[in-house]
């Protein structure tokens, strides 16, 4: 007998928020469209716009939809570990993250669940505008240089052979997730990403990027900020300076690009 396909294990779709109030009724129909049997997961800081009451009044019409409130903006990291904590208690097979924004476009996660099938073997799957295929619309050059070169130095850092290593649209195995040991992780920012693709390698665990297309917001405000990036460069310093003295234990993974 074949083995389930991702699509129809359990699955929870991880959507942090913060002053998304435009974003997130668009967002949450899309993705029951997209992929009706996964499970919404909106984990809100407490937004002053009232995204969190909001997304309250949608999980109320939809038992498929689920809140999570945490009191006060503390970091993207905080926010999909805190809400990687409540899927992997509810016993969900795969959890997605997927930004609030538009972003990260819900027509493609059947691409990316598809891709965590056993057949490929990848136990983290990432969503990536830098392998081919991959592109960004609507971007300012100034955006795609920053990320451009943090991905470039970052694979130069710590060696991961991972074109899209910021990218913050991807699908998790459960069992990928209990094996990072996430009480531990600190990152906030960008880095959260790098600092759970640099986990999942060093686990030995596989990792699959697939093309995406992603979208510049259209409405709302960029979180980014200076000192998201600055925490990113300081990190992945650390990180770099820390495997070349023998920091970091765990094999590295076998990364593959789908196309
Ligand atoms: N819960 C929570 N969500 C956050 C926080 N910071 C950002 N987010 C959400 O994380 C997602 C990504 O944030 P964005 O502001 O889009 O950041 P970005 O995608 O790096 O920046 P842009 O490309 O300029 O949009 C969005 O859904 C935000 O609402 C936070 O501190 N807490
Ligand atoms: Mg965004």
């Amino acid at each position: 007998m074949n083995p389930p396909s991702a699509e129809a294990l359990p699955t929870l779709v991880v959507i942090p928020t913060y002053n998304e109030r435009e974003n997130l009724p668009d967002i949450v129909e899309r993705v029951r469209t997209s992929v009706p049997s996964a499970h919404v997961l909106v984990v809100d800081d407490d937004s002053p716009d009232g995204t969190g009451r909001l997304a309250d009044s949608i999980a109320a019409l939809d038992e498929q939809v689920h809140v999570l409130h945490r009191q006060g903006k503390r970091g993207l990291g905080a926010a999909y570990i805190a809400g990687f904590g409540w899927g992997l208690e509810q016993g969900y097979d795969i959890l997605v993250e997927m930004d609030a924004d538009g972003s990260h476009r819900p027509e493609e996660l059947p691409r990316l669940l598809a891709a965590l099938d056993e057949g490929t073997g990848a136990d983290l799957v990432i969503g990536s505008r830098w392998v081919p295929g991959g592109r960004v619309v609507n971007w300012p050059r100034s955006r795609e240089i920053l990320s451009r070169g943090g991905n470039a130095y970052t694979r130069l850092m710590l060696g991961l052979p991972v074109r899209d290593v910021t990218g913050g649209y991807r699908a998790y195995r459960a069992t990928t997730l209990r094996e990072l040991a996430l009480d531990e992780v600190a990152s906030q920012g960008y880095c959260f990403q790098v600092d759970l693709t640099l986990r999942t390698a060093c686990a030995g665990l596989r990792i699959t990027e697939v093309p995406i297309t992603f979208v510049e917001r259209v409405r709302g405000n960029s979180k980014m900020s200076r000192a998201i990036v600055l925490e990113a460069l300081r990190r992945v310093t650390v990180w770099g300076v820390g495997l070349r003295r023998g920091r970091t234990p765990g094999r590295r993974s076998t990364v593959s690009a789908r196309h």
